[in-house]
């Protein structure tokens, strides 16, 4: 047992040497072994989840990723600022940068920390003429938000540039093939190869088997044998393989916790899967039991076990480790491409015991896999603690020491006695967000959600998880109460409708 004084006081912690937050993209909660799937096998999350703290009410700020990784890095929720939304990938940076306000990466470096974002950053880059200029280095970048070094994708897999970012220049460019991106509708670079523009038989000559587009958001420039969303052309040599890129992901990650071995680290580790165009390495192909949605997760599992073997490797030992394992919003099993997945996971809710997913203000929309490993810190066991991302922030600000300046951060709370296993509730209420400023509020298990077409759902989440009962014609009162706290949390910390950083 945890002596209560320390549970009182976690300051009195020693400050871990890394801390992590590994984060996951579309992975669900009933998504891996871990949580209960047994048709993908994720050996690495296994480990962590039996040496470490399971969580079952953890949330992302939002079912859509954008959203959710701005209010992780920021302590503040993203649905208060204009024109949040899944961003395109020539997106400027929507992140405040030094002297606007401060991170969660901006604050471990005060604390001591070198700080590193690797993978995944869906947060824009670059905030001078549009469109952005990708042959030379981009700025402001990972670097001005805190980020001592950084090599990104900068927004998704299924986004043109099909480019890694390092420290703001694109790996790989030359100037005799200078990159250009386009994201307006009916825009053709001369020459370009648009999937749109072609016929099934060519489309089967240029396209890997399951790149092809579902929809028309996903049939423009063909890279890799995979159609993408936007345009793009040049920069051959630097163009991503997609079966490469958790690798070449989890390869950066490796050298920056080789270069700091000794020091204090900061990691945000964004791993690409489960995202689509899901297109794992041959050596994950066919090792789960549900085909390549199930093999791309094997594949993220993979990522977690070479970040962790990384560390052991450069010597952070367990103890000197806080692991953050989560997930950036809820499942999805198609999202824009035929790539058989619908078919291959029939019979699988990757939000069970939840209902909705990816895009739905429905539980399975934020409530995410969550696990907090410390060895010799942490107790092994489960939580049924309600926290959110946002709370992140707060609470690793509380563990290192960090002060926020006041007016900062305000939607985080300091949720670190939940985080470590020694508070049990979390806390009292979380608001769930999917687009705009439409929010769903839990208050304990009760939950209120806006109804489709007008007027309001309620739910008590625990005892129907999967939110079937609308109990909201026999509870009037309570819907009243939980409207009138929505309006209330909305007005708070600045209220709605904020300018976007770096917009005036
Ligand atoms: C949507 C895409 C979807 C996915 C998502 C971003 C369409 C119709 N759908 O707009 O395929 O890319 O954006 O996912 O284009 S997220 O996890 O980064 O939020
Ligand atoms: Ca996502």
């Amino acid at each position: 047992m945890v002596p209560l004084a320390l549970a009182a006081q976690p300051q009195k912690l020693k400050k871990p040497r890394a801390i992590v937050i590994f984060y996951a993209d579309d992975l669900g909660y009933h998504d891996t072994s871990a949580y209960g799937c047994d048709k993908v096998p994720c050996p690495n999350l296994d480990r962590l989840a039996s040496q470490g703290l399971v969580f079952s009410d953890a949330h992302s700020v939002s079912s859509v990723c954008t959203p959710s990784r701005y209010s992780l890095l920021t302590g503040t929720y993203a649905w208060r600022r204009q024109g949040m939304g899944i961003l395109p990938g020539d997106a400027k940076l929507i992140l405040p940068v030094k002297g606007e306000a401060l991170t969660l990466p901006a604050l471990m470096q005060r604390a001591g920390y070198r700080t590193a974002a690797m993978g995944k950053w869906h947060l824009g880059l670059g905030r001078g003429k549009q469109p952005t200029d990708w042959n030379k280095p981009v700025s402001p970048s990972p670097r001005e938000v805190g980020f001592d070094e950084s090599f990104i994708m900068a927004a998704t897999g299924d986004r043109v540039p099909c480019v890694f970012i390092r420290n703001g220049e694109v790996v790989g460019g030359d100037p005799a093939d200078p990159i250009r991106v386009n994201y307006e509708p009916n825009f053709r670079f001369p020459g370009e190869l648009v999937a749109a523009d072609l016929s099934p038989a060519e489309l089967n000559k240029v396209m890997k088997p399951w790149g092809r587009s579902a929809d028309k958001q996903h049939d423009k420039t063909i890279i890799d044998g995979i159609s993408r969303i936007g345009h793009m052309q040049g920069g051959a040599k630097a163009l991503w393989k997609d079966q490469d890129i958790a690798d070449s992901i989890n390869r950066a990650a490796a050298d920056f916790i080789r270069r700091s071995a000794g020091k204090p680290i900061f990691l945000y580790f964004c791993t690409n899967d489960i995202h689509v165009p899901r297109d794992p390495h041959p050596r994950h192909r066919g090792k789960s039991q549900l085909g390549i949605r199930g093999d791309v997760t094997v594949q993220m599992d993979d990522s977690l076990g070479a970040v962790r073997a990384a560390l052991a490797k450069a010597g952070y030992k367990p103890e000197e480790t806080l692991f953050i394992f989560t997930s950036d919003n809820g499942p999805v099993i198609s999202d824009g491409y035929l790539d058989g997945a619908q078919k291959e996971c029939e019979g699988h809710n990757p939000a069970a015991p939840f209902s909705g997913g990816k895009y739905t203000l429905r539980e399975g929309g934020t409530r995410m896999p969550f696990i907090v490993s410390w060895p010799g810190v942490v107790k092994p066991g489960e939580s049924k603690a309600l926290i959110s991302q946002v709370d992140l922030a707060r609470s690793l600000a509380a563990l290192v020491g960090a002060k926020i300046p006041e007016g900062q951060m305000l939607d985080s709370e300091n949720q670190l006695a939940a985080l470590l296993g020694r508070d049990a509730q979390g806390r009292k209420e979380l608001v769930e967000h999917n687009w705009g400023t439409t929010l769903a509020l839990r208050s304990g298990s009760m939950k209120l959600m806006p109804r489709k077409g007008g007027g309001w759902e309620l739910y008590d989440v625990e005892a129907d998880p999967a939110e079937e009962h609308d109990l909201s014609a026999q509870q009037p009162q309570v819907v009243k109460k939980m409207q009138q706290r929505i309006r209330e949390i909305k007005a708070q910390n600045g209220g709605t409708g904020l300018p976007m950083w770096g917009d005036k």
